[in-house]
């Protein structure tokens, strides 16, 4: 038996659709915790999010303003490009069409780069970023999120690696043009869909 016929087998065993798990994953319970730096400290009474770039108004919102907006729920299966897939996780927060009403775009605008704490930045093509899917998340699994997984405030793009889906962020930069983010510039795919293995330069 091939490797990949064993794979579907061992996850058909524990109940798993192998359809929802991409090439190259396994499925995990655990929750790991990766990035770049160390866990900020927030002072939320400070926290801004703002706007700016290709916009017609830049915008800054405070923690208070975020709460305020509408809430959407999104059960999402994350896939981390390390390997690890994490199915039905349950995320709380505003989506990003709902944050991206308030927003009026330049017709120039074709990206967006996330900021976050320390200067962290990925970026997102317009299509993949303006997705019903996609929520700026403050709760998980029915908790506030944790420090360690990107509160106060994290971006989730269920249908791209994880790494896009950016813990701590701070604003959103629209731009004319793609251009790499932190992981991006250092050797990570610029778009990351795992269903096409887009891991690193080149794939
Ligand atoms: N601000 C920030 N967000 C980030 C990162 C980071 O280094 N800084 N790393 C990314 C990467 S590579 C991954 S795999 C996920 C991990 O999220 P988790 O720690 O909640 O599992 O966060 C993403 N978001
Ligand atoms: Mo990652």
């Amino acid at each position: 038996m091939g490797v990949f016929s064993r794979r579907r087998n061992e996850l058909a065993a524990r109940g798993i659709d192998p359809a929802r798990v991409p090439p190259g994953q396994y499925v995990t319970d655990r929750f790991p915790v990766l990035h770049a730096g160390v866990t900020p400290t927030v002072d939320i009474t400070t926290w801004d999010f703002t706007v700016d770039g290709l916009v017609a108004d830049r915008l800054r919102w405070s923690y208070d303003d975020i709460l305020a907006m509408p809430t959407v729920q999104v059960v999402a299966d994350i896939h981390c490009v390390t390997k690890w897939t994490k199915l039905d996780t349950v995320w709380e927060g505003v989506s990003v069409p709902e944050l991206m009403s308030r927003v009026t775009l330049l017709p120039d605008a074709t990206h967006v780069l996330v900021r976050a704490e320390h200067g962290f930045t990925a970026n997102l093509a317009l299509d993949d970023f303006l997705r019903d899917d996609n929520l700026f998340a403050y709760r998980f699994g029915g908790e506030d999120l944790d420090p360690d997984h990107g509160w106060p405030l994290r971006l989730v793009v269920p249908h791209l690696y994880f790494w896009k889906s950016v813990k701590w962020v701070r604003g959103l930069t629209f731009l004319d043009h793609d251009e790499p983010g932190f992981w991006e510039r250092n050797g990570y795919h610029m778009r990351g869909d795992p269903w096409a293995e887009q891991r690193y330069w080149g794939d």
